[in-house]
């Protein structure tokens, strides 16, 4: 199938006001009141759509590739709404998580606007907000998928893949304590475990599980093949994010970093870890994690004189090395296909945002 890049964001873009409505006419037939209508309206748009959305479109072009479809206009009316309706549904998800990060991570910006809990008169409120996102999953979910012989298993794994990402994010939050800095703590391989947790699930493992299952492919010996070769793809992804987060810029990436001053066990950190002089790690056990720019910048400067921006170019061209050759192994025979796998490696290959 052809992936036709901004044709198919702005297709699937259609889709989400009518989504809107039908999850507000829950809040309607509640008899809420109109003020707490318009807060959920709000809540929905300035947190759902401003994002990439590769995630949700992934589901919709896994869906394509799988069905042997050449163009958009391959899909049926119904077979399109169902599918970006599981797309839409990764991206509440997504914002549901993004909103509660933002106040955990205490970031400024996000997709280029102030995070959610910093707009005016929103607050603490966007906790009950980011429960009311992933409230609306479910509720599309049920309009939309109920008659079907796959919910139990949509929902099932929808609800598996969130608890999955909330023990990812327990984890990075516990192994960045913001009184106890002690980096002798981290290691690669427990950021390893921390992001196959906090994003490679959600962000990789699910959308092409919610296509293949709207497929009618549910043998686990094809939802393996995809897992094998999608939580590699998933920690690639959010080390290029850790990276982004110190070596990005923020009018690129639509956030500005939090990772030093947050005291997170990124693949930064870690790799600077491996290969700094006493000297060096004597200046990192004095200035990182701490609530302080200057520290912060006293970080940052040793990581570009270490490299740590070459040593990560090495690390992703061998890393996608990898992942090629695991996607040539792939067995078609039951209607699996490597195109999903390529499709989604080239859309986070290199990428700057
Ligand atoms: C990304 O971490 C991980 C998530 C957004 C999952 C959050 C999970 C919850 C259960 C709330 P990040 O903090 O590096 O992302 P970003 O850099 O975008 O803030
Ligand atoms: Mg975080
Ligand atoms: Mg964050
Ligand atoms: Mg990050």
């Amino acid at each position: 199938m052809k992936i036709d890049k901004v044709g198919s964001r702005a297709k699937f873009l259609t889709v989400f006001p009518e989504l809107v409505e039908e999850t507000v006419e829950v809040l309607k037939q509640y008899g809420m009141p109109e003020d707490a209508i318009d807060w959920f309206t709000r809540n929905l748009n300035y947190n759902t759509p401003s994002g990439k959305l590769n995630r949700g479109l992934s589901v919709v072009d896994t869906y394509g590739i799988l069905k042997g479809y050449e163009t958009y206009d391959d899909f049926s009316p119904e077979e399109y709404k169902q599918a970006a309706v599981l797309g839409w549904g990764i991206e509440l998800l997504q914002a549901y998580f993004l909103v509660a990060d933002d106040m955990m991570d205490k970031s400024i910006t996000r997709r280029g606007h102030p995070c959610w809990y910093r707009v005016k008169d929103v607050e603490e409120i966007a906790i009950n907000d980011s429960f009311m996102l992933e409230g609306a999953i479910y509720i599309l979910l049920k309009k939309y998928f109920s008659k079907t012989n796959y919910y139990v298993k949509l929902m099932d794994l929808f609800h598996e893949v969130t608890f999955q990402t909330e023990c990812g994010q327990l984890l990075d939050l516990i192994t960045a304590p913001e009184d106890r800095i002690d980096l002798s703590k981290f290691s690669l391989d427990k950021q390893m475990f921390i992001i196959t947790y906090k994003t490679a699930f959600y962000s990789f493992y699910l959308p092409v599980a919610l296509a293949m299952y709207m497929c009618g492919i549910d043998d686990e010996k094809d939802l393996k093949q995809a897992r094998d070769v999608l939580i590699p793809l998933g920690q690639y992804f959010q080390i290029q994010d850790d990276f982004l987060d110190c070596f990005g810029k923020p009018e690129d990436i639509g956030k500005i970093g939090t990772d030093i001053q947050d005291n997170k066990c990124s693949w930064i950190v870690n790799t600077a870890l491996n290969v700094c002089t006493p000297e060096q790690r004597k200046l990192l056990d004095e200035n990182y994690g701490r609530k302080d720019a200057i520290k912060e910048k006293k970080c940052k400067d040793l990581f570009y004189e270490l490299k740590i921006d070459d040593l990560y170019h090495q690390y992703e061209d061998n890393e996608v090395n990898i992942i090629r050759e695991k996607i040539s192994k792939i067995d078609e025979s039951r209607g699996f296909k490597k195109e999903v796998l390529t499709a989604f490696l080239n859309k986070i290959y290199k990428r700057k945002k």
